[in-house]
């Protein structure tokens, strides 16, 4: 006689509305994780931050409230320092160069940092790259930003970024933005293609401009405690399921970024391309001698990802 088996009934956090690339390659995960475990896991995916906003929801994994969620690091950076590195301009010079580093040893140093603060990183999402819109004008040079107000996700670092370009940065919840671009409280935000899009941000700012400041992973990561409460083999299917599901989410990204930027140009906003990324980068400069001399530990981590540029 067998013993009956517990089932377990996550429930995983994410940010995005169906459809998005994440979201698919999420509700993929939980029901493949389900029938490989006959049941014993049972994922159900959160669409739309409905269980909470970002930092929040990191907290609520950390502590075992959630079982799982779609992260990306920039609102990580002040739980688990190390993943500031992400955050830091222009680290990165391509999305390709990006997914080298996380897939290698290198990302496993992330990883580690993660499991230290009750967070089981099993894959890597892409995010794409960030770029900067706004209700005003295109942004061809630094001088462009000055005096905008613009969100930026919840990281001091980024405080720091848009500051360096002359703007004034308006850290906020992302369910939030859209009110505050049309109530002209902002002038502006930045982010990827599919999430300007999905966000409706593109109908109140018409100016999308490519700088390419930011190319930020996010992780598919499963609370410490429910991690540790699966048995080794369930442990292996949901490290195989939520690896699949990132190679999922990559093919759709790709896809879906371009589907969003058609969008966004039908609709009629205006895309500058800035071909001379070179002056932003330049203003990076102290953001970069800040970081560094406030994490004189995590300069080796810098350099290595820059030696593999
Ligand atoms: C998106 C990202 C979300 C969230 C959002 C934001 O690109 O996928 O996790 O970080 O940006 O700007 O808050």
């Amino acid at each position: 006689m067998s013993l009956p088996v517990q089932a377990e009934n996550w429930r995983g956090w994410n940010i995005h509305p169906p459809g998005y690339p994440n979201t698919v390659a999420l509700e993929s995960f939980a029901e493949n994780v389900a029938e490989r475990t006959e049941g014993r896991v049972h994922a159900q995916v959160y669409n739309n931050a409905v269980l909470g906003d970002q930092p929040d929801a990191i907290e609520q994994t950390r502590n075992g409230a959630l079982d799982f969620g779609n992260f990306n690091m920039g609102p990580m950076g002040p739980i688990v320092k190390e993943t500031n590195v992400l955050s830091l301009p222009f680290i990165f010079s391509s999305v390709e160069h990006m997914h080298d580093i996380m897939d290698g040893e290198i990302g496993r140093r992330f990883a580690d940092a993660l499991a230290e603060k009750n967070l089981i990183a099993l894959s890597w999402f892409d995010s794409g790259a960030r770029s900067f819109y706004n209700t005003n004008r295109p942004i061809s040079s630094p001088a462009d930003v000055e005096g905008l107000k613009i969100r930026v996700m919840n990281n001091d670092l980024y405080v720091d970024m848009v500051e360096a370009l002359g703007g004034n940065a308006t850290p906020m919840a992302y369910g939030e933005v859209y009110q505050s671009l049309k109530t002209g409280v902002l002038d502006g935000a930045e982010n990827n293609y599919p999430s300007f899009q999905s966000s409706n941000h593109y109908e109140v700012a018409g100016f999308y401009s490519v700088t390419q400041h930011l190319i930020i992973p996010e992780c598919l990561c499963i609370a410490k405690a429910s991690w540790e409460a699966l048995s080794p083999e369930d442990q292996e299917i949901v490290r195989e399921e939520a690896i699949k599901a990132a190679e999922m989410q990559r093919q759709l990204w790709v896809e879906g970024s371009r589907e969003s930027r058609q969008i966004v140009l039908d609709a009629g906003v205006e895309i500058n391309e800035v071909e001379d990324k070179s002056a932003f980068q330049e203003r990076m400069q102290p953001v970069y001698e800040g970081f560094i001399e406030e994490n004189p530990d995590l300069a080796t981590l810098v350099e290595d990802i820059r030696a593999t540029n």
